[in-house]
């Protein structure tokens, strides 16, 4: 019988030089997001001047490792504080941070908007999976109505609030150059959030504003699907709240 062996279909981007989807969950969607910045990063050429910034999270603390350029993981939050020293310190690096929803929009908060209204030349990039991953599936800022979490086992409900739309907050404030939410739930929606991401950084190198993308992603151990029902879940419960697009593409502020 012949060999039914595996064969890589697109291979593995050169700045990708660990196999990054040994250290996550099967079917998370953190190795794509890894994987998509690599490639970008790799067609805008400037591995050599980018620096990475990684906050506390299975989207963040994996991603210096995976990652074959300058990087640094900072503590939970303070990624966009750490962004802007190391940016204004070396103004000719491309810094940009990798954060899940919990570290950027709950404890991170402050630094986030504030990074933004300074319009700080650095970019944000946000893995939304609607919970905190990394401790047990908390919920979080972006965790949708009903959704059952670790901490809300009846679900969410008005008592927890409402679910926070960060693209579309990052773009209601001036001194945000670009904000977009893509997902990578999907060939075609990986495809267009690679897009997203290389205007975010080509915002960045042209010395514009702070920049922001935010990705939809898949996490099934905490969610309790399987990798294929986390891709419908991505499609039929996150996309109709979280609408993918752009929101905010200026080039003068
Ligand atoms: C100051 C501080 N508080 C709490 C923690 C514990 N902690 C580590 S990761 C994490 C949640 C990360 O969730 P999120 O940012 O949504 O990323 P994900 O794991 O879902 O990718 C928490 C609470 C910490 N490391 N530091
Ligand atoms: S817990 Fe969720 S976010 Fe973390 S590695 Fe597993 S699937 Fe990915």
């Amino acid at each position: 019988m012949e060999s039914k062996q595996r064969k890589w279909v697109a291979g593995t981007p050169p700045l990708a030089p660990q196999l990054f989807f040994l250290f996550h969950c099967s079917g998370c969607g953190h190795p794509l997001v890894e994987r998509l910045v690599c490639e970008v990063i790799g067609e805008l050429d400037i591995a050599g001047r980018t620096v990475n910034v990684s906050g506390a999270g299975c989207s963040s603390g994996f991603f210096i490792r995976a990652v074959d350029t300058d990087g640094f993981m900072g503590p939970h939050g303070r990624a966009a504080d750490i962004a802007t020293a190391m940016k204004r310190v070396h103004p000719d690096n491309i810094v940009y941070t990798v954060q899940g929803d919990g570290d950027c929009i709950a404890i991170g908060a402050e630094g986030f908007l504030n990074a933004a209204g300074r319009a700080e030349k650095i970019t944000v990039i946000m893995v939304n999976n609607a919970n905190y991953g990394t401790t047990g599936g908390q919920m979080a800022p972006t965790s949708l109505m009903g959704q059952v979490t670790s901490t809300t086992p009846g679900g969410r409900t008005v008592n927890q609030g409402f679910p926070m739309h960060v693209a579309e907050l990052a773009a209601s404030i001036k001194g945000c150059a670009y904000s977009a939410r893509g997902a990578v739930n999907s060939p075609s929606n990986y495809k267009r959030t690679k897009k997203f991401v290389k205007t975010a950084l080509q915002k960045q190198m042209n010395n514009l504003g702070f920049s922001f993308v935010e990705i939809l992603s898949m996490c099934p151990s905490v969610w309790h699907l399987t990798p294929a029902e986390s891709l419908k879940f991505i499609s039929d419960k996150m996309i109709p709240e979280f609408p993918l697009g752009e929101f905010k593409n200026v080039d003068i502020l």
